[in-house]
């Protein structure tokens, strides 16, 4: 590993559900990373979306879980510190590797990545994280941007399509409460300005990431004065995180893991990258 995480910093993820790490991956990881999305972006896998508006300047493109026929990214995650970093800020003793999900927005690219937190889109229950990566410098409006603490909330919002900004299956879309699936709520409106919500962002420099909590509510509001940018996410479980089938499998990514109902995560689609 090449970074000392602080007890502060641990304790930052903790209390944040969120932490931007700098200078945790050297130049030759960067580049891997590049070279991987790059062959992404040639061989795209089932799950390639291009959520950019027909006719609209810029665009805003992402594949996911593409791993397997992507060497880099596997190498990256097995062999850098990526797997120890979330443990560790994650008080996990090891590190299960989920998904690969690269995101690329053009320059003057209105289209924002919509609030959400990462896991009510996943079959998943316990603990899961990302680490996300820029792969150019980000500046802080082009960056991720979290609202610190949301993790902490006990709420789980509807997912959005990206694409659509839009929550997807067609009974939820009407805005009777009554429909909508138990447990969830409807995102509220977080840009509100009446309302005061602990957003934060970083100016970030490649090597640089931020590691976040699966529930920590997170997105870009992009606007036209953005210059975007490429970034992957990396997402990972602890090893007693199990497999939870939901009544609306968000995230149909379609891969055939076979694990039944309180499974946890393992095996050859889903490998333990570290431990301790
Ligand atoms: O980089 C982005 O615009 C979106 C990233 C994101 O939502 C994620 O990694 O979960």
């Amino acid at each position: 590993m090449r970074l000392k995480l602080t007890k502060s910093q641990i304790a930052t993820y903790q209390t944040s559900g969120c932490i931007c790490i700098r200078d945790a991956f050297s130049e030759h990881w960067i580049d891997t990373l590049r070279e991987g999305v790059e062959r992404n972006l040639k061989n795209p896998s089932k799950n390639f979306r291009d959520f950019s508006p027909d006719g609209s300047p810029g665009g805003f493109i992402s594949d996911m879980w593409a791993w397997p026929d992507i060497p880099e990214y596997i190498n990256f995650v097995k062999n850098s510190c990526v797997g120890e970093l979330g443990a560790r800020l994650n008080l996990k003793s090891s590190t299960v590797f989920m998904e690969d999900n690269f995101f690329i927005k053009q320059p003057l690219t209105a289209l924002p990545t919509p609030w959400h937190q990462d896991l009510p889109y996943y079959e998943v229950e316990g603990d899961m994280w990302s680490v996300w990566i820029p792969l150019d410098s980000h500046v802080k409006i082009d960056c991720l941007e979290l609202i610190a603490g949301s993790h902490l909330w006990g709420k789980k919002y509807l997912p959005l399509d990206f694409k659509v900004a839009d929550v997807g299956p067609a009974e939820l879309e009407s805005d009777n409460e009554q429909l909508l699936p138990v447990g969830y709520e409807r995102l509220p409106d977080f840009d509100d300005p009446t309302k005061s919500y602990s957003i934060i962002s970083w100016d970030m420099n490649p090597g640089d990431c931020i590691v976040f909590d699966a529930r920590t509510i997170h997105g870009n509001r992009s606007t036209k004065q953005n210059q975007g940018g490429s970034r992957i996410s990396f997402r990972f479980v602890d090893e007693n995180t199990i497999f939870a089938p939901d009544k609306y499998p968000w995230s149909d990514i379609g891969i055939e893991h076979k694990l039944k109902a309180g499974e946890p995560f393992s095996g050859e689609l889903f490998p333990m990258v570290w431990r301790q």
